[in-house]
């Protein structure tokens, strides 16, 4: 059959004159891009634009074939699959790494140049894949990358939003938000199926354990293939787009209501219309629950019918399936899984949640209470009635499980002494009084139960109760895991304190980690054509704890200079970057210091903005031969705010403030420049971190969960200024702690010190001499400056909640001592080499196969060659 249908298609693409396939002999290359061009774009004549979609449809073709291949060659296997379920995969462009991924690399560069191109040059014609917003997203996206590689059988599941991360321009210095609209020209990079589609319900009654939904919505697939690199395994990220199950009401539509009509349709097409551009901060939103249980249902319904096309026992699913949960957002799934297994198939209820409790794991990404969702009881009951009925009989399982573990700790411990509400108490007033008073008291065992509680109260509105996801996610999991050693020991010690005393074997670790081909090889090709030159081979790229073999070289001074070479290089694309972004000339001659993250009060940025302040008054206050002594500095600001987080978007104006009074003060000249590069997405990355030579992880001990820049600049030979917080304590531990710019304080004093906040007296004096600058206008308004003071300086106002000014001294000393050592090319080349040498731990190569070995029990299953 094969053989008929190649000669078929043989003879019809001849007598089109198109469409022979390349590689196969029949047709070159450059004239497969030409006929794309002109067959498939329908275009006499050729761009930029118009080169990069034929290239792209060229590549599809070769990626198809062999997406086929590794699915075909899996299903027939038959192994157990990781299925990774998350609301964001931050993507970014997949010209570059497909080709590179797919070995194609000499074939569509010469193929190009033939045509008048380079494939940099088209490539940067792709338009970003941001359905993510920062780490998490980008995390997903890493590890999709990292499964193909390993040959894991795994898929990715996700929402094909129609527009993703927001785009940040800059108007007068403050953001701007304006839509994402990436799906225009289509997009080369997916298979859309209409083939595969399943049913969501929402809304409607619950009679008798039978859910009779009021709205339906169809989940339709869009596959997205994820070559793997130096093999021929292809993985996939399964995408859902929602559609309305009736595009038109007619009745609506004959009685000539045309916009009622639609509104059905509209009303499905909103759920896969927008990713949430909130990054750990809270949502609460019902369309955002609508989205959650949108591509989760989808894709749990998608997993079990595979897996009945191959198996009738539903208790071997969890010897076939394991479903990663990526923080809160897909942890419907407990609910979901448990409603498929009893109502769809018919199970009760003890063998579905052993099942599910076999299947499920959880990860963390954040401490943030704010992060950690919980839905409102009343919106859940009204949004999936039938889930809430199942978490409401998990929830009083689980609780009555623990009664008499609970009843023997009353009973071991002396009854405390209530005293009698009203006299406590000096007389409340008001709507307030009345709620306390009507709050019924609590049965002694209810009241030590509660802490476990899936169902929760509201703690600052009594009468509301909320669904806790986390927990939900804890309790229905088989592994719980943090993304890196201090992040995985602080969840056990607080926001699953209660949970880890009851399982402690529950909990594990998995340090977060980076693709090496996206974040080193292909984005920095000249230093990984230097690495792959001194170690003999490329296999860094797929075994990233060679990188080791750096080590010896640390010390050369023919290898530095070589090495310092590239950076400079870099330093040049990036500089060229930012004049083209922004109009501003940076020199290369200086040291370029990089922050590049979401815009958060915990990740610090104004604390690096006012060591800016400090430096630039340092510069105005120094002689004419003092200025001599000063090393130069570029210090490049990138990252989005959260529309509504009114902190983070002062902050951003404070940096854009500071840049055009220091950039245009001819004292200053090329001593200091601050640039904001607006829009930081994945491809500015690409071009930032190779460039970089100190990068800023100065998070509040405790809150960074791990941060995953900092791993991408470690791999590229960026030095580290940071606090002991995520995985900065492990990069510290690969490179050397005294190789880095450790400063501020520890993750075990802050609660302590936020307790002492109240009194601090022991500001720096630079510290002050910053504040009163900000707020003597130095820096345009200060009136609209006055809140981000008072909020970091003013203990009665505010409280300096991420310890600012408690940090700034160390933070200050750090920063002289980055000063200091640069002046020493040769140590600071040396440091260099030996963070890209201890870099291999940070490959997500790693970290999959610890996820691979340590909670899904999932094989690597090799797909053959040809
Ligand atoms: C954590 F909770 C969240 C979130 O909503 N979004 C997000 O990007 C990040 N994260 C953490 O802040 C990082 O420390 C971490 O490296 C990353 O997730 C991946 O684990």
């Amino acid at each position: 059959v094969t053989a008929i249908l190649d000669v078929a298609k043989t003879a019809f693409a001849k007598q089109n004159g198109a469409k022979l396939q390349p590689g196969s002999g029949q047709v070159s290359l450059p004239e497969d891009i030409r006929g794309k061009i002109l067959y498939d774009l329908g275009s006499k004549s050729s761009s930029p634009e118009l080169a990069y979609r034929a290239a792209a449809l060229s590549v599809r073709e070769r990626l198809i074939d062999a997406f086929n291949k590794s699915q075909e060659y899996w299903s027939s296997k038959d192994p157990k699959f990781a299925y990774y379920l998350s609301a964001e995969f931050l993507m970014g462009r997949s010209l570059t790494n497909t080709v590179y991924n797919l070995g194609l690399q000499g074939e569509y560069g010469a193929a190009l140049q033939e045509l008048g191109y380079s494939l940099e040059d088209l490539a940067d014609k792709e338009q970003n894949a941001a359905l993510g917003n920062g780490g998490l997203g980008r995390l997903a996206a890493c590890f999709i990358d990292s499964m193909a590689t390993l040959d894991l059988p795994g898929w990715g599941y996700g929402i094909r939003y129609k527009y993703g991360m927001f785009k940040q321009a800059l108007k007068d210095g403050h953001q701007k938000e304006l839509p994402d609209i990436w799906l225009t020209n289509g997009n080369p990079w997916e298979i859309a199926r209409p083939e595969i589609t399943y049913k969501v319900g929402f809304y409607g009654k619950v009679d008798n354990f039978k859910w009779t939904p009021a709205e339906e919505v169809i989940a339709k697939a869009y596959d997205n293939p994820i070559p793997g690199y130096g093999t021929a395994t292809v993985g996939n990220l399964r995408l859902w787009e929602a559609l309305p199950v009736a595009e038109l009401d007619l009745d609506k539509f004959n009685e000539g209501k045309f916009a009622e009509a639609v509104e059905g349709k509209r009303k499905a097409e909103d759920i896969s219309a927008v990713l949430y551009p909130n990054d750990a901060t809270e949502y609460g939103k019902e369309l955002r629950l609508k989205q959650q249980v949108f591509f989760v249902s989808a894709s749990i319904q998608d997993v079990l019918a595979r897996f009945k096309t191959k198996h009738s026992d539903l208790s071997e699913l969890p010897a076939k399936a394991a479903f990663q949960m990526n923080d809160t957002h897909p942890t419907i799934a407990v609910a979901e899984l448990m409603r498929l297994l009893i109502d769809q198939e018919g199970l009760d209820w003890d063998k579905a949640w052993g099942i599910t409790t076999k299947c499920l794991a959880f990860t963390n990404h954040t401490v943030m209470p704010e992060a950690l969702e919980k839905w409102p009881v009343t919106v859940m009951s009204k949004l999936l009635p039938r889930h809430m009925e199942i978490i409401d009989k998990i929830d009083s399982i689980w609780k009555d499980s623990l009664k008499e573990k609970v009843l023997s700790q009353i009973k071991s411990k002396p009854a405390p002494k209530k005293a009698p509400k009203a006299a406590a108490k000096p007389a409340a007033k008001g709507a307030k009084a009345a709620k306390e008073a009507e709050e019924p008291e609590e049965d002694p065992v209810e009241e030590a139960l509660s802490k476990y509680g899936i169902i929760m109260r509201n703690p600052y509105n009594k009468a509301e109760k909320l669904v806790n996801m986390a927990y939900l996610a804890v309790v229905g999991s088989k592994a719980v895991n943090g993304v890196a050693a201090i992040h995985s020991e602080i969840i056990k010690e607080t926001i699953f304190k209660d949970f880890y005393e009851l399982s402690p074997d529950k909990f594990q670790n998995k340090t977060n980690g980076v693709t090496p081909r996206r974040w080193l090889a292909y984005c920095n090709p000249q230093l990984a054509s230097l690495i792959t030159e001194a170690l003999g081979s490329n296999e860094w790229i797929k075994h990233a704890d060679k990188l080791q073999g750096l080590k010896k070289f640390a010390d050369d001074k023919g290898f530095q200079a070589k090495w310092r070479d590239i950076k400079l290089n870099n330093k040049h694309r990036l500089a060229a970057k930012i004049k083209d972004v922004t109009g501003i000339d940076v020199p290369t001659h200086a040291l370029y210091d990089i922050q590049i993250k979401r815009i958060h009060e915990y990740k610090r940025q104004h604390l690096n903005a006012f060591s800016i302040i400090h430096r630039y008054l340092q510069i105005k206050a120094a002689s004419k031969e003092e200025r001599a002594k000063f090393v130069p500095r570029v210090v490049v600001f990138g990252g989005k705010a959260a529309s509504a987080y009114y902190m983070a978007k002062k902050m951003i104006r404070l940096i854009t403030a500071i840049g055009s009074v220091v950039n245009n003060d001819p004292d200053v000249g090329d001593l200091l420049k601050v640039v904001f590069l607006p829009d930081y997405n994945v491809s500015l990355a690409e071009v930032i971190i190779p460039a970089a030579e100190v990068s800023q992880h100065i998070s509040t001990a405790g809150t960074e969960a791990s941060g995953t820049s900092n791993m991408k600049f470690q791999m590229n030979g960026c030095l580290i200024i940071g606090t002991m917080d995520g995985a900065n304590v492990e990069i510290a531990d690969a490179v050397g702690k005294e190789n880095l710019f450790v400063f501020g304080v520890d993750a075990k004093d802050v609660t302590r010190l936020r307790e002492e906040r109240k009194n601090f007296k022991d500001y720096d004096p630079r510290w002050t001499k910053v504040m009163d600058t900000l707020l003597s206008g130095k820096f345009g308004d200060k009136a609209y400056f006055q809140d981000v003071v008072d909020n970091v300086n003013d203990m009665t106002k505010s409280n300096d909640w991420f310890l600012l000014a408690n940090d700034f001294a160390t933070y200050m000393t750090a920063q002289d001592e980055i000063d200091a050592l640069y002046k020493d090319q040769d140590e600071w080349t040396r440091r260099s080499i030996l963070y890209t040498a201890s870099s291999g731990f940070f490959s997500s190569d790693r970290c999959i196969a610890q996820y691979a070995n340590e909670i899904w029990d999932v094989k690597p299953v090799p797909v053959p060659a040809s």
